[in-house]
């Protein structure tokens, strides 16, 4: 019997150890699933918002580069032309895009700031779909990007007496002057390092054909539906393309002469190989795009000129771009998605 009482107290320290243990086990699963269901739990302290900015919290993040390439791009795109497209809902889908169609990256400093330039004359309906498809391929591009839409006003000179109303009030159109006239408005507003130079009814099927300028001056609308998916001719560089400030200004811009469809882009394909550069483009498959369908513009009939001009790019191109270019700008209109600049550019006599 005497060991008795020992055991009844080694039963007890037993008992007070297994309590021990097991109070320890509460306070830890309490703590574990605590920590795991903690912020969601408590009402007085809601979740961040889905749209907060990670910058706001790490303010550092918002100076490091971007990643490249960035991590948002998908690939290959559906791009048709069957719906209608409502500006109001783009403007919506696109909250980030900041007036005039300015947009920056939040969460890191973009790679390359990127003016888009549009030369353009009655196509809205085109406008919309290219504002539709672009604006979100280019926020996933990660790049910081504003839209010019250069808008050819002016009036017909020759016949001064027909009524301003109808559509003979017109000026033959002039693209590459039309570019020109981009340039110079775009760096006006903001400090670019790239230009875009994209025809209004152009759209990229793959996101990875980056809008954005390289080593070399880039060709991105390489494999368009019009042209069966294939380049019309090796040295073809119409459509879209992409060169930085220095390219640009070393080939004296584009020219001011074209009037009327055509040659152009040959012409500004000559000046880059007279300037000793080459063509970079995107591959077959990235490099598609789809044309909207329409019919040839009044007052862009093809260029009978175009030939011989642009035989004579070496002898014409320092003389003829912008060292040369005068033009009036008429208005300057900032809608939420883009900036439209218009400009009278003269006619092919003045
Ligand atoms: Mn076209």
């Amino acid at each position: 019997m005497r060991d008795l009482p020992g055991a009844s107290l080694q039963k007890a320290c037993r008992l007070l150890v297994l309590f021990c243990l097991l109070h320890l086990l509460a306070v830890l699963f309490y703590y574990l699933a605590g920590s795991a269901l903690g912020p969601q739990g408590s009402p007085e302290q809601p979740p961040p918002r889905r749209g907060a900015s990670i910058a706001a919290l790490f303010p550092g993040n918002a100076s490091a580069p971007c990643p490249d390439p960035s991590p948002r791009l998908i690939g290959p795109l559906r791009v048709e032309f069957s719906q209608t497209v409502n500006l109001e809902n783009v403007q919506k889908d696109n909250s980030e895009v900041r007036d005039g169609g300015h947009y920056t990256p939040k969460d890191c400093k973009a790679l390359q700031k990127v003016a888009i330039i549009i030369p353009f004359r009655n196509r809205d309906e085109h406008l919309k779909y290219w504002l539709y498809y672009l604006h979100p391929i280019l926020q996933r591009q990660q790049l910081d990007y504003g839209i010019y839409v250069i808008n050819q006003g002016g009036k017909e000179r020759r016949n001064a007496g027909r009524p301003a109303a109808s559509m003979g009030g017109e000026e033959t159109f002039n693209r590459a002057k039309l570019l020109n006239v981009g340039f110079k408005e775009a760096l006006k507003d903001y400090d670019y390092d790239c230009f875009v130079f994209s025809d209004v009814d152009l759209i990229p099927m793959d996101d990875r054909n980056i809008y954005k300028c390289y080593s070399q001056p880039r060709h991105l609308s390489v494999s368009m539906d019009k042209f069966n998916f294939r380049l019309p001719y090796n040295q073809y560089f119409g459509g879209v393309s992409a060169l930085s400030k220095e390219q640009f200004q070393k080939i004296n811009g584009f020219p001011n002469n074209y009037w009327g469809w055509g040659g152009e882009d040959d012409d500004i394909y000559n000046r880059l190989v007279f300037k000793g550069m080459g063509i970079s483009r995107p591959d077959a498959t990235i490099g598609k795009c789809r044309m909207i369908r329409h019919s040839r513009d009044h007052k862009n009939e093809p260029n009978p000129q175009r030939f011989n001009k642009i035989a004579h790019t070496k002898e014409t191109m320092m003389s003829d771009g912008l060292n040369t270019l005068t033009y009036t700008v008429e208005k300057t209109e900032r809608f939420p998605l883009y900036t439209k600049i218009t400009v009278d550019i003269g006619s092919p006599k003045s």
